[in-house]
């Protein structure tokens, strides 16, 4: 038996061989990016073991307590959450973190002469309402290099979307799917329980020009701008479909594999949108554009928005280039 037929339908490049590959094309690489990404993967896989059997443990329904948010924590948000800070804390590459549940970044180091190379900003796990009507939900991460001239050393985390060194998301859903960049395109995986490995499935996603299908809260529609309504109208008359989990992890995804838009238009409720730029827009926007699309926050290309405050909300316009630019036509009238 030849030694194809022995491993026939197996992938056999895990998210570790696919890093120490990428890692050995750059001579003076230290390990410490590795080791980031490693950390991210660990916990992503114990939030998984746990989100697998969230009906069996005492994980479901809320803290009784909110975050910064002002959203009612979910016990698994807590549980994520720690599973992230401890693994990444643990890493001697990380300076800061900053995290959707906690008010303020975390500094793992306040030497400022930058040994520690990278900032890590997550929202550990997106949708987590979700999870009590095992509805998918996902892990959002994003990767900059420290910035060793901010001010201060939580400023840090306060750089551009351009400025991101890798991003990535990881789907609780049927399967267990990360969907990374580090710079030079998109690659997918997917965890095999049965090893506790991610395996690559896809080395260059690409997502599809177009596709007659939006994504947005529709309910929002009378507090939107006229522009985002109009967009619904001509979509709506051009014979789109709507696809719409509420997940923004679980929207993206479909989009990144399906292509059309995902949209999450300034509300009466969120005048500035209701999704957070530096762990949500920025992260989605750098693999959508690394995968062929756009992404844009209102008329401004996401990635390009200066940050005021880590916790601060954009409005998203993301998916395949031909679809926003649709939106986009709407929103320059
Ligand atoms: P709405 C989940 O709460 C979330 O932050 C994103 O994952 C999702 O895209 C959005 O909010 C859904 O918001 O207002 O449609 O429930």
């Amino acid at each position: 038996m030849t030694t194809e037929k022995l491993t026939a339908g197996h992938n056999l490049t895990s998210l570790q061989t696919f890093l120490l590959r990428e890692e050995s094309k750059h001579p003076h690489a230290t390990g410490a990016y590795t080791m980031v990404l490693s950390a991210l993967s660990l916990a992503s896989k114990f939030i998984a073991a746990r989100c697998r059997r969230a009906g069996l443990e005492d994980v479901l329904g809320s803290m009784g307590a909110e975050n910064v948010q002002g959203e009612t924590q979910q016990k698994l948000d807590v549980i994520a959450n720690e599973a992230l800070i401890r693994a990444l804390g643990s890493r001697p590459g990380v300076a800061v973190i900053a995290s959707e549940e906690d008010d303020e970044p975390i500094i793992l180091s306040q030497d400022v002469t930058g040994e520690r190379p990278y900032v890590v900003l997550f929202d550990p796990l997106d949708g987590s309402s979700n999870l009590d009507v095992c509805g998918g939900i996902g892990t959002i991460f994003s990767i900059l290099q420290h910035d060793r001239r901010a001010a201060r050393v939580e400023d840090s985390a306060l750089q551009p979307g351009v400025r991101q060194v890798g991003a990535g998301y990881v789907l609780y859903g049927p399967s267990t799917v990360l969907v990374l960049t580090t710079g030079t395109g998109v690659q997918m995986f997917v965890l095999d329980p049965a090893i506790g490995s991610f395996l690559l499935v896809d080395d260059d996603v690409r997502i599809p020009e177009t596709n007659k299908m939006y994504s947005m809260n529709s309910a929002n529609l009378g507090q939107c701008d006229q522009a985002y309504r109009d967009y619904v109208d001509w979509a709506n008359g051009e014979g789109y479909t709507m696809r719409y989990v509420g997940t923004m992890v679980a929207d993206v995804h479909r989009t990144m594999m399906k292509g059309g838009v995902f949209l999450y238009p300034p509300t009466k409720k969120a005048p500035k949108g209701k999704l957070r730029l530096m762990y949500e827009a920025n992260p989605m926007a750098m693999l959508v554009e690394q995968a062929g699309g756009k992404a844009f926050s209102g008329t401004e290309r996401t990635m390009d928005v200066i940050p005021q405050e880590v916790h601060q909300r954009v409005p998203v316009v993301l998916g395949s280039a031909g679809e926003v630019d649709h939106v986009l036509r709407f929103l320059a009238k």
